[in-house]
């Protein structure tokens, strides 16, 4: 659901020698950690994502620089803009995503609930909206 995707704060630790952000198991995040990965050099211009997941929850952060990320629920969409380093945006399965308007520094680093599966991915959007009427009770 659209709604259970939320920017949450992480903590974060500042002095003079700069910033320590955390995500901790049971805090910021309520699934054990499978995989941790991170998108980095990304082309200006370039677009990501383009696909939703059947089962695999993330926290999706942006360490460095800044890109957008439009969620949709087959019925509504929202997008955020991702460019501090101590926010991060959790995203639920049965989510679509795409990511646009990635700065030169910007780096997307994913926390992920499960190892990698291709068969967990639909990465067509027709497919995906009859994925959806499929799971409606
Ligand atoms: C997501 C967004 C934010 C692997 O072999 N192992 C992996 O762990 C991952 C994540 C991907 N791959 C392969 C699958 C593709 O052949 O790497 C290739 C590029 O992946 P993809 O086109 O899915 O990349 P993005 O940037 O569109 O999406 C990625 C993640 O796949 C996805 O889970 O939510 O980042």
């Amino acid at each position: 659901m659209l709604e259970d995707c939320k920017l949450i704060e992480l903590q974060s630790l500042g002095d003079s020698r700069g910033m320590l952000n955390v995500i901790e198991y049971a805090n910021e995040i309520h699934f054990p950690i499978k995989r941790v990965y991170f998108l980095t050099k990304v082309p200006s211009g370039s677009e990501r994502g383009g696909h939703a997941h059947k089962i695999l929850q993330q926290l999706i952060i942006c360490p460095s620089g800044a890109f957008d990320i439009t969620l949709d629920d087959g019925e509504s969409k929202k997008k955020f803009t991702l460019s501090e380093s101590h926010i991060g945006l959790k995203v639920t399965p049965g989510i679509w995503r795409e990511m646009s308007n990635f700065s030169g520094d910007a780096v997307c680093l994913v926390i992920a609930s499960e190892l990698y599966d291709e068969s967990d991915y639909i990465r067509d959007y027709e497919e995906f909206k009859a994925y959806l009427s499929k799971a409606q009770p």
